[in-house]
């Protein structure tokens, strides 16, 4: 995790900002560069994608996480997914399968949550996506082989179990309180 935020993220934010700079813009943040990601290069976008998702992905576990959801996302899950084990084989199919890089991810989308995929550096506030993959997200996994090689070498399923033992809830309430 530390290499990941010192060496991957940190290069995702340099290499973005260099992008911004090369590009000659002044944008208000890197959310609103990936909102309209068709106007821009691809290096951009890879990069501002990169920086986003694992700014989200940081707050999305809690060394005191883990366990039940708590609060207002304890009953959104049991009104969308019928209840918390329907949701985690959801998210972990979702995680577990998905082919080559890329993120799962929850999001919630007109008053409705969803389990969603995207690749590579994708986010999916992106003006690029399908509209069945777009939404705000509240809770997202790395699912790039950067992320779990170290410590769990090909063994992806392994990494997407534990990540129930730490998953932040409160900054899950805390994201969705912002999109309601
Ligand atoms: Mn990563």
């Amino acid at each position: 995790m530390r290499i990941h935020h010192t060496k991957h993220h940190a290069g995702y934010a340099a290499k973005m900002n260099a992008a911004i700079k090369k590009a000659g813009l002044n944008p208000k943040s890197a959310k609103a560069l990936l909102r309209e990601a068709s106007k821009y290069s691809a290096t951009l976008i890879n990069n501002a994608g990169g920086y986003v998702n694992h700014k989200l992905f940081w707050k999305s576990m809690s060394p005191n996480g883990g366990g039940t959801p708590t609060g207002e996302i304890k009953e959104l899950i049991s009104r969308d997914f019928g209840s918390f084990d329907a949701f985690k084989e959801k998210f972990g199919t979702a995680a577990k399968t998905h082919f080559g890089s890329g993120w799962a991810w929850l999001v919630i989308d007109d008053n409705t949550l969803k389990v969603v995929n995207t690749d590579n550096q994708d986010n999916p506030i992106m003006d690029t996506l399908k509209p069945e993959i777009k939404g705000h997200p509240v809770l997202c996994l790395d699912v790039w082989e950067h992320a779990y090689y170290l410590k769990y070498q090909n063994r992806r399923a392994e990494y997407v179990d534990a990540f129930w033992n730490i998953v932040n809830w409160e900054n899950v309430n805390k994201k969705l309180a912002k999109y309601k």
